[in-house]
């Protein structure tokens, strides 16, 4: 500043404080030795799926390799993929699920 009013003006801009959230799809990966039964028992049970929105997805996954479980803030899906491998671990499943950005 130049002290006393020295004409010296200082602008200041303000950004619109409005922020999306950055949101990451969960995704369920194809193998050949997850039981069918149990990627749509892993679909309804941490994503909240009916048992034919179920079946379509786990469907999806086997014909094409990979498929959307759902999309969610950062830590929710965080926490999705790791409930969803540490059960299928438990059950000595080789499912993998994995998170990436929109
Ligand atoms: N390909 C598996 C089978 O034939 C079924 C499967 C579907 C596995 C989806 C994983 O994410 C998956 N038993």
């Amino acid at each position: 500043n130049g002290g006393p009013d020295r004409g010296i003006s200082v602008i200041t801009r303000t950004k619109p404080q409005v922020k999306k959230p950055n949101l990451y799809r969960v995704l369920l990966l194809n193998d050949d030795y997850t039981p069918m039964e149990f990627v749509i028992y892993v679909l309804e049970r941490f994503f909240q799926k009916d048992r034919e929105q179920a079946t379509r997805i786990m469907l999806h996954v086997h014909n094409h390799g990979v498929g959307e479980c759902g999309v969610f803030t950062y830590e929710v899906a965080e926490t999705k993929v790791s409930h969803v491998m540490d059960c299928a671990r438990e059950n000595n499943h080789p499912l993998q699920c994995v998170m990436e950005k929109k």
